[in-house]
């Protein structure tokens, strides 16, 4: 059986930033690679966690992402806080413009953040909860490249795109969902891939159309929405609001001009915030009458969404991040190569 090691979260963030540094990015675009990384980490989200490492390397190699690009913020008075990542990848771009976008929607009452040209691989929970944790509730989404079926399809047009909700919480924790809008995220079939299992049925279709549980075949083919006709609809509502609205790639346009699933996709991103107290126009406090309803999921003996990680992550603070030999020695390697 693999041996595990516990790594303290600081040594593996210090560790992927040298990673990221060492690839050409700048100190603080590597930084916030591995913030983000290291967050899936250590909240159990493996499918974003470091196995991303050498995807986003690759991607570096094969020039579709400028890993030393720095981003740029443009402001006004309006709503919209717009990043141009120049290239680069996201959470560099997002931490660029997120003082900007709390401090707007703090001053108008609800603001947009977009972030164009980026390269995107990461899961959607980090950023809304930067927003939760500043007393905001956001909601964040972005096309992703053409892998999925819309429902009663059978060719991939849609990404997988993604979608989180948060909303502040008196409590250590926040309200978050985030999920992709395929039945699983493209990672997860990835890592059932690696792991030689096959997928759970009803995920994916192979390339001539029929249901497939075998991972290669499925990411050959194409993925499933979630909910048939509903996830359709909500990942394609996404790829006008994060896609056209905002100028950017569709998930089928980034795959046209990524040529490939092997590398990471460029494309655009949105991010809504919108201040509760500003909304409730002075009327009951909505984040005590939020707990009424959350505190009501919970007394019905179901889980909010995120407890999972938010489990893990009591768990990484304390003992550090549970790796693998094989995790361990992908590190080390990336760290010489
Ligand atoms: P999951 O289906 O694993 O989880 C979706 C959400 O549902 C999570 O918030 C999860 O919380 C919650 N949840 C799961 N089970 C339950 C339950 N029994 N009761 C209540 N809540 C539950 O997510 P996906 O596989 O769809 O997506 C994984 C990640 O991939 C996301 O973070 C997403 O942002 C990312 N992604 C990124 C893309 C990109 O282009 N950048 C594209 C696609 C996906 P918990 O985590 O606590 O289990
Ligand atoms: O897991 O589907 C996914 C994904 C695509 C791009 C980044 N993550």
């Amino acid at each position: 059986m693999s041996q595990i090691t516990h790594v303290p979260l600081a040594r593996l963030e210090q560790t992927v930033t040298d990673i990221f540094v060492r690839a050409g990015m700048t100190a603080e675009g590597a930084a916030a690679m591995a913030e983000t990384i290291v967050a899936g980490e250590r909240d159990a989200c493996k499918s974003h966690g470091i196995y991303r490492i050498e995807g986003c390397l690759r991607t570096i190699r094969a020039g579709k992402v400028r890993a030393g690009a720095v981003p740029v913020l443009t402001t006004d008075s309006s709503a919209i806080v717009r990043v141009d990542a120049a290239g680069g990848y996201g959470p560099g771009a997002f931490r660029c413009g997120l003082p900007a976008l709390i401090e707007r929607t703090r001053a108008l009452g609800l603001a947009a953040l977009v972030i164009n040209d980026c390269t995107h691989f990461s899961a959607l929970w980090h950023e809304v909860e930067a927003l939760t944790d500043a007393g905001l509730a956001a909601l964040a989404m972005c096309p992703s490249y053409a892998t999925v079926a819309p429902a009663g399809g059978i060719r991939p047009l849609l990404g997988t795109n993604p979608m989180a909700f948060g909303w502040p919480r008196p409590g250590p924790t926040p309200y978050v969902f985030d999920f992709a809008t395929s039945v699983t995220a493209r990672g997860e079939i990835e890592l059932h891939r690696r792991a030689g299992t096959p997928l759970p049925e009803g995920q994916a279709l192979d390339a001539e159309g029929h249901p497939t549980t075998d991972p290669e075949a499925a990411l050959a083919g194409a993925m499933l929405p979630f909910g048939g006709h509903k996830g359709s609809a909500i990942a394609t509502m996404i790829e006008l609001l994060a896609g056209a609205m905002i100028g950017d790639f569709n998930s089928s346009e980034a795959l046209d001009w990524l040529g490939t699933t092997a590398l990471l996709p460029r494309h655009g991103e949105l991010i809504l915030a919108f201040d509760p107290a500003r909304f409730a126009g002075g009327r009951a406090d909505p984040l005590a009458r939020a707990e009424g309803l959350l505190d009501a999921i919970v007394g019905q003996g179901a889980r909010l969404p995120s407890q999972r990680r938010f489990e893990a992550r009591v768990r990484a603070r304390a003992d550090g991040v549970a790796l693998t030999e094989a995790e361990i020695a992908l590190l080390d390697r990336l760290l010489r190569d």
